[in-house]
């Protein structure tokens, strides 16, 4: 790292000034698909940057849901199913997205305050002990669209 890092620096001097405050990973456009019936867990999506080193998501809390757990679609013979994910790595200067289809949280009993404010807070668990504090939009289910997440989680 250290070598590529010199290099990278001889052979683009001007760059230096952006050298000495690397880019922090960071999370953004994070939303939350509420369900539309309660018994069931609401979807969140996201995307994670990884900033100049790279990042890991270990896992996410909140004090606006019972429970939160990191989910991956995967389709196996042709039938979508999800597992949960119990860390997710993040390339250094890229991006991994949340997204309708694909890797997902589910958030069971989101909290009616936190609706009524229309938005929640988030807290990203990292590999390298940082907690990432986001707040998310609180979609209900009929501003978010007819397809996608909805179908997904109901067949948990
Ligand atoms: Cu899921």
């Amino acid at each position: 790292m250290r070598n590529a890092f010199a290099l990278t620096a001889l052979l683009a001097p001007l760059a230096l000034g952006a050298c000495g405050d690397p880019a922090p990973s960071y999370i953004d456009q994070a939303w939350v698909r509420l369900s539309p019936n309660k018994d069931m867990p609401s979807a969140g999506y996201f995307v994670a940057h990884g900033g100049d080193s790279g990042a890991q998501i270990r896992g996410v809390i909140t004090d606006y849901a019972l429970k939160v757990e990191m989910h991956e679609s995967v389709a196996k013979n042709g039938v979508m199913s999800m597992k949960p994910v119990d860390s997710v790595d993040v390339p250094a200067k890229g991006e991994v997205a949340f997204a309708p289809g694909g890797k997902h949280l589910m958030l069971w009993g989101v909290n009616d305050t936190a609706i009524g404010r229309g938005k929640m807070q988030l807290t990203f668990l990292m590999g390298n002990g940082d907690r990432l504090l986001v707040d998310a939009v609180i979609r209900k289910p009929e501003a978010a669209g007819a397809s996608g997440p909805a179908k997904e989680h109901d067949e948990h």
